[in-house]
């Protein structure tokens, strides 16, 4: 392999990642200057078409998988061959920022496109990848197409279907995928030489700091439990308090209990935003309510302890309250360590390039932590402005944005170039 090419170090097109960036920020546009891009909506595949169309202007190759994963090499995938994966997301959350997944996904390509243009021969495929409904804002699935990437298929929760019970298969065909040929998008471990991905921090550290870049040594576990209360719709005039079986109550409760399970350091932070009432009538007593709890804690076993204690909770709220409920599991994702070798050569990348870099760990779950267990796995972080994310004033300093693009390129091109990669890369 000739890791240099021709014609000196190679460089990120700034101007093009830039406006790439730019560019894609129009799909799913919000009046608030956000972006709502949900995974499998509209919006969602008009974000793959138009990044599809710029590799492909550019010569590489672009395609979906099972999944709906967009792909990006110089050539048709070959999951038989080894293949060094960097990548994110394209979906947003609800009204959510321009950068959160797509900075990794535009940089990804911006690295396969250098590659390819400065010729750089390669032992092993570099492919980037945009990883299907990573938030799982619309269908609740989330990290979708990297736990079918990993091969983690028999984990997803099923059937899956959207927020309003509509069944994926139909979205997932109309962004190019095929519910019943996910098998076909698993990569086999090992022609996996290693996972890559850059993402805005989307917390207060890196801004607050001297460092431009984080070097990522552990992505915190997360759970998120669909929790569905189940009373009787009635006359909010008429039907006597201790008549009711009212399910937003039990909601409000719910609420309430899930946020002291982390004041009370049961699990590292509890969080409910996500509530359905029906009939959502300011007269009716609410017959169905539905919660989204997300747990995150950086151990497994208090991960779980947490799930557990939001099932219990909600059993007894429910009784007191004559309540039905049913509790159901939508995301699990393990807490995952970075590789130490793939780090050591972020932290040579950065320090190449004269960019003073910390280690952090991540409170935000990522592709990343899913793609750790198949593989050597490794991420880079770049200053959020404000901290702020999930939502529409997410932003990063231009030239934060770019320093962070170069040392996943300079990374890339260590890892290529390291001789110890079939055995994974060894501090
Ligand atoms: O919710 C998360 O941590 C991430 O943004 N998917
Ligand atoms: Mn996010
Ligand atoms: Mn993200």
């Amino acid at each position: 392999m000739t890791p240099m090419g021709s014609g000196g170090e190679p460089d990120i097109d700034g101007e093009r990642l830039l406006r790439r960036l730019r560019e894609l920020s129009a799909f799913g546009r919000t009046a608030e200057g956000g972006i709502t891009r949900p995974g499998f909506s509209e919006a969602g595949r008009q974000a793959d078409a138009f990044l599809i169309d710029q590799a492909r202007r550019a010569n590489l190759h672009a395609e979906v998988d099972a999944a709906g994963n967009v792909l990006f090499g110089r050539a048709a995938i070959d999951r038989t061959r080894p293949a060094l994966l960097l990548g994110s997301h394209l979906d947003t959350v609800v009204n959510g920022g321009w950068l959160d997944g797509a900075y990794g996904v535009v940089s990804a390509l911006e690295v396969v496109q250098v590659l390819a243009e400065r010729h750089i021969d390669l032992d092993c495929d570099v492919v980037a990848i945009a990883f299907a409904n990573e938030e799982g804002a619309l269908f609740p699935q989330a990290f979708w197409g990297s736990m079918v990437a990993a091969g983690l298929l028999g984990s997803l929760p099923g059937p899956p279907a959207d927020h309003e019970g509509r069944p994926l298969a139909p979205a997932l065909a109309l962004a190019g995928g095929d519910l019943d040929a996910l098998p076909s998008a698993v990569w086999p471990p090992p022609s996996v030489r290693g996972y890559l991905e850059l993402h805005i921090e989307q917390g207060p550290i890196l801004d607050a700091g001297p460092e431009r870049i984080g070097i990522v040594d552990a992505i915190t576990g997360r759970a998120v439990l669909a929790v569905d209360l189940i009373g009787e719709a009635a006359h909010a005039g008429t039907t006597p308090l201790n008549a009711r079986a009212d399910a937003l109550l039990g909601a409000a409760h719910l609420v309430i209990a899930t946020r002291e399970l982390a004041a009370q350091g049961l699990c590292h932070v509890a969080s409910v935003g996500h509530l359905q009432v029906e009939p959502n009538s300011a007269n009716t007593l609410a017959g169905h309510a539905r919660l989204l709890v997300d747990l995150r804690d950086a151990d497994a076993a208090r991960l779980t302890k947490a799930e557990d204690t939001v099932r219990d909770q909600a059993g007894s709220i429910a009784a007191r309250l004559g309540l039905g409920v049913r509790c159901r599991r939508m995301v699990r994702s393990e807490p995952a360590a970075m590789d130490a070798g793939i780090r050591r050569h972020i932290a040579g990348s950065a320090a190449a390039l004269g960019l003073a870099a910390r280690v952090m760990s991540s409170g935000a779950g990522h592709d990343a932590q899913i793609m750790a267990g198949i593989t050597p796995t490794g991420m880079i972080f770049v200053p959020s402005i404000g901290g702020v994310s999930h939502v529409p004033q997410e932003d990063t300093a231009p030239a934060d944005l770019l320093a962070g693009a170069r040392v996943l390129l300079g990374a890339t091109l260590r890892l290529l170039a390291c001789p110890d990669r079939r055995n994974g890369y060894r501090p």
